[in-house]
């Protein structure tokens, strides 16, 4: 096992100026149906989020991803604000239906030329391109047909990666297949908060098992496919911490870290379920979907793996005095959610609701580097939510830049332990369509007036191309 220490927030320095590895990629990240608009363009096919947005009650204030940002239209303007930041690498995902209308068959033409185009241009600025092939927009006609519970939906996307790394691997090196499944399966198919909108425990289950050997399979096709593909997958982490040391709080904490983290690391890196989590399951799954041969799929070796990290989980067991809190639950149906409540410590939060706490982003990153050692770690996105306003066309963003500050001198720390950590994407290039929240919350170092589309970089963009100019932290 790999010698490592895990820094308490005492270790991380708070003040001083801090120097990261040389060649540390700095990026930022966006998602094809939060910023591309252009939904019904050019051949483009509706996707669950298509559906889900138009679909009253679903998204706040009715909003929906049909214009976004328009960088269908715009994305010359917005690499050039890449440059001006100084990006190294750039972090964005492929709208499957834009590229194979319908999620299986013929590939649109107009879809590929758009996704050429936009690397094109990010290599003849500098910037790497760093492909996601999945950011929950799961073409239409495929959840029709059953959806990611389906075990199709994953031999499906396997040739969606070959038809992508056709168009795109000549230029492309750095592939993610997935983007937080966890929020594919449990949101999309178990709170039903994100599309297509589906409460059926047993449902997010598979979903989640077959998200898994879609990106199991999608990895070997981009493999096979030749080239010099760099592989990985992104999974949304959080410590888990119990509120005391009381068994029942315990408990609590092991069962959310097993739905929240280890359904996703340990088949993925380890080619097995935790056997606790499976035991927690079984009044939903017996598990009968996880054929011979899946696991060895879903363990395919990577290249590297995405964390995206935002706030941590405290949790405790039951108190028919204290209703539960935060900003999560698994849906009331869920077994064993009557075992856990969510604690709100208190602390400052962003416009999520969400604690800052960027201790947890060290934590994470050692427990993830010690239980699944030897594998390059990126933290592909990171970043917060606060309400912006412009004034005299600036935007200052201070609490966004402290929250940027605290949680890359947290990446530092992680580092100087000991943990491969080769890069962080800042979320978000711009602000954004997000998700049930529509545009009422703003993620973005680029603010967005979405009226007129104008584009002011932040207060936080300039002190971030300052970082990347450094390649470190200026001293407080
Ligand atoms: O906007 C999302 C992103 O699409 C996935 N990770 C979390 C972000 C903030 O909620």
């Amino acid at each position: 096992m790999t010698n490592i220490s895990t820094p308490t927030l005492d270790a991380i320095d708070r003040s001083s100026a801090l120097s990261f590895p040389p060649g540390f990629l700095w990026g930022a990240a966006t998602a094809a149906y939060q910023i591309e608009g252009a939904a019904a363009v050019d051949g483009r096919t509706p996707s669950i989020w298509d559906t889900f947005s138009h679909t009253p009650g679903r998204v706040v204030e009715g909003h929906t991803g049909d214009v976004a940002c328009d960088h269908y239209h715009r994305f010359r303007e917005d690499v050039r604000l890449m440059a001006d930041l100084g990006l190294k690498s750039y972090r964005f995902s492929l709208s499957w239906s834009r590229i194979q209308p319908g999620g299986s068959g013929p590939v649109n033409p107009a879809g590929v030329d758009f996704y050429q185009r936009l690397v094109d241009e990010l290599l003849a600025h500098d910037i790497v391109p760093w492909v996601t092939l999945y950011h929950w927009d799961l073409p239409q006609e495929l959840e029709d047909a059953g959806g990611w519970p389906l075990r199709d939906t994953a031999e499906r996307f396997a040739e969606y990666a070959t038809v992508a790394h056709a168009a795109l691997g000549d230029r492309v090196r750095h592939w993610t297949t997935l983007n937080e499944p966890w929020c594919s399966a449990f949101l999309g198919y178990g709170s039903g908060t994100h599309a297509p909108g589906r409460t059926e425990a047993a449902s997010a289950v598979r979903a989640g098992h077959h998200l898994m050997l879609g990106h199991g399979l999608a990895t070997q096709a981009l493999r096979a496919a030749g080239g010099q593909a760099e592989v990985g997958v992104t999974v949304n982490l959080y410590p888990v911490s119990p509120q005391t040391s009381a068994p029942a709080d315990v408990d609590a904490a092991r069962r959310i870290d097993g739905l929240a983290n280890r359904f996703f690391l340990d088949p993925i890196l380890r080619g097995e379920y935790p056997a606790d989590l499976v035991e927690d399951l079984r009044p939903v799954s017996d598990m009968a979907h996880v054929r011979d041969g899946d696991l060895a799929t879903i363990s395919t070796p990577l290249d590297m793996l995405g964390i995206n990290y935002y706030s941590r989980h405290v949790v405790a067991g039951p108190d028919p005095q204290a209703p539960a809190q935060g900003y999560w639950r698994p849906p009331s149906t869920w077994p064993g959610s009557e075992k856990v409540r969510f604690v709100n410590r208190g602390l400052p939060v962003t416009d999520m609701g969400w604690e800052i706490d960027g201790a947890g982003l060290v934590e994470i990153l050692t427990r993830v580097h010690r239980d699944y050692p030897e594998l390059p770690l990126y933290v592909t996105e990171n970043g917060a939510a606060f309400t912006d306003t412009v004034v005299d066309g600036r935007v200052d963003d201070p609490q966004r830049l402290a929250y940027f500050d605290e949680h890359l001198r947290a990446a530092h720390a992680a580092i100087s332990a000991g943990v491969p950590l080769q890069g962080y994407f800042a979320w978000s290039l711009l602000d954004n369509f997000e998700w049930a929240w529509g545009y009422t919350r703003r993620f973005g170092m680029i603010h967005v007036d979405y009226d007129s589309q104008r584009r002011i970089p932040k207060a936080s963009a300039e002190w971030y191309a300052e970082v990347i100019r450094r390649n470190g932290l200026p001293a407080q």
